[in-house]
């Protein structure tokens, strides 16, 4: 087990300190990190102490450990995955050589890409809920959402320790940039799509940690089992992290549903908007919005990017263990591609399926999230039910972008698509009615009328328990 220095500037369990130059570029990277942090960051409650997980080391106990912190003092640090002996690349034509503890010089432009891209949408997510605490149901929601902002900080650092150890001074120009670029910001966007749309709301916030974390999980796991030593070590870390920002989301929207379900019964139009709570038909406008935007994540269904990444043995499959033939040579994935105004089935070759390999994994894992909201739905005794809305509906990378798909996946003109995009889409009164409910609750013990309490808080405290203390 290594062991993590937490004496030094910057935690870590790398050995810093044996290399000085990478540790004084790092040191350097630092301040302009920290200034980023305090002008993107959330606003407003830098000088709050904050009931926080730090990871002190990367075993089972020190992963999580808890205390009391003000969120500028976090400490953000490197921590990778131990080292599997022996470890071969696992997949792609170069599989069963010996895994690459140094950037690779072929594939160094690719990596460099990748790595770029991966890093890009952790500030960038920060950055777009720097608003949310002000408007934070409880106490326990206004903690979590500080818990996801300071990890994607850690995973900026994640990103930025392997540009700056194997890419040189390209490394350290990407590093500088990925501090320069803005959510949202038209002359300097955020890289992908959906880092680039407002989360100024808690059900965005509840639908972007349920989808959009979710695609991290995915895309993390693809990258974990990178012939790239350093990436699959620092990815695999990254993961154990990753799972209670996705299950602040589905947690979330759960919450939501559960109490929609309260109200409905409470009413006897089943009517909830007149009480303050979501409607389900809203709910699941914003669950067709987010899940659309993430599925575009996972890049083209056909993509020759993609088959290089596998033939280098760069990004793997979900799971590549559980594959029995690792080349991807002979097979072939079957999708269905809009051809002359109608849909055909059409046989692509493994390597150039694989975004399509890895979304079809992740569309399984929202289902199971969906089918949980359902659960709740049911034991209420409500018979409206929420869904994932066809893979081809809102799309704008890959086969079906921009065309007008309904949520069914049924091709619709143009003209309808227009008229009806509302049914499927959060449109501005919906905009306009979740705005409303908005309203900061900061007491201990409540919570906003919208959302259920959860059914237990952090580490075996209390809900009622003080998570971040405003005074
Ligand atoms: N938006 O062959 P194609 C997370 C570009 S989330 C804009 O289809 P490829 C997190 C693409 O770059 C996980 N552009 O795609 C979650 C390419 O450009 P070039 C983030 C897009 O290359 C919540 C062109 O279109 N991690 O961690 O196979 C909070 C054609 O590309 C998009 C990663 O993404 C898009 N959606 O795959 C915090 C992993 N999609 O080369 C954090 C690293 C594609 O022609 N990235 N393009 O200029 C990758 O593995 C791949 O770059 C992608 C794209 C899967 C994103």
């Amino acid at each position: 087990m290594s062991t993590v220095d937490q004496t030094s500037k910057i935690p870590n369990n790398v050995d810093l300190h044996h290399d000085k130059r990478l540790q004084r570029a790092l040191e350097q990277w630092q301040p302009n990190y920290l200034q980023w942090w305090m002008e993107m960051g959330p606003t407003d409650f830098q000088a709050k102490d904050v009931y926080l997980r730090t990871a002190i080391s990367v075993d089972a106990e020190g992963w999580a450990h808890f205390d009391w912190v003000k969120m500028p003092d976090y400490r953000w640090g490197i921590f990778l995955a131990d080292p599997v002996a022996d470890r071969k690349i696992g997949f792609g034509d170069h599989k069963g050589q010996p895994a690459w503890q140094v950037v690779p010089g072929e594939h160094r432009n690719v990596l460099r890409r990748l790595i770029v891209t991966q890093g890009d949408t952790e500030p960038a997510s920060v950055e777009q809920q720097r608003l949310l605490g002000h408007t934070a149901p409880s106490l326990y929601d206004l903690r979590n959402l500080f818990q996801v902002n300071v990890e994607e900080g850690r995973h900026l650092w994640a990103m930025v320790y392997l540009l700056h150890s194997q890419f040189g001074r390209d490394g350290r120009e990407e590093a500088e940039e990925l501090l320069q670029r803005r959510s949202g910001n038209p002359d300097k966007p955020r890289i992908l799509g959906a880092f680039n749309a407002p989360v100024d709301n808690w059900l965005d916030f509840y639908m972007f940690t349920m989808f959009t974390d979710r695609d991290g999980k995915y895309q993390l796991l693809a990258l974990a089992e990178s012939g790239f030593d350093p990436l699959s070590r620092t990815t695999r870390f990254m993961l154990t992290e990753e799972a209670h920002h996705m299950f602040v989301g589905e947690t979330g929207v759960e919450r939501i549903v559960q109490r929609t379900a309260e109200l409905m019964k409470q009413d006897k139009n089943e009517d909830v908007r007149n009480q303050g709570g979501v409607p389900l038909d809203m709910i699941q406008r914003y669950l067709n919005l987010w899940f659309a935007l993430s599925l575009d994540l996972f890049g083209g269904e056909v993509s020759s990017n993609a088959a290089s990444f596998f033939a280098d043995g760069l990004k793997g499959r979900y799971k590549e263990d559980s594959y029995e033939d690792h080349t991807a040579l002979e097979q072939h994935y079957k999708m269905t591609v809009p051809k002359d105004g109608t849909l055909v089935e059409e046989d692509v070759p493994l390597r150039n399926a694989m975004n399509e390999v890895l979304r079809d994994a992740y569309v399984d894992d929202c289902q199971r999230g969906v089918d949980r909201w359902n659960k709740r739905l049911a034991e209420a005794g409500i018979s409206t039910r929420l869904r994932l809305p066809s893979k081809r509906f809102y799309r704008h990378i890959g086969l079906y972008a921009d065309m007008p798909f309904d949520a069914e996946g049924k091709l619709l003109s143009q003209e309808e698509w227009q008229r009806r995009k509302g049914e499927w889409l959060p449109a501005a009164d919906d905009r306009a009615y979740v705005a409303t409910l908005q309203k900061p609750v900061h007491e201990p013990g409540k919570i906003a009328n919208w959302i259920a309490r959860p059914a237990r808080g952090i580490k075996g405290l209390p809900f009622e328990y003080e998570y971040v203390r405003l005074d």
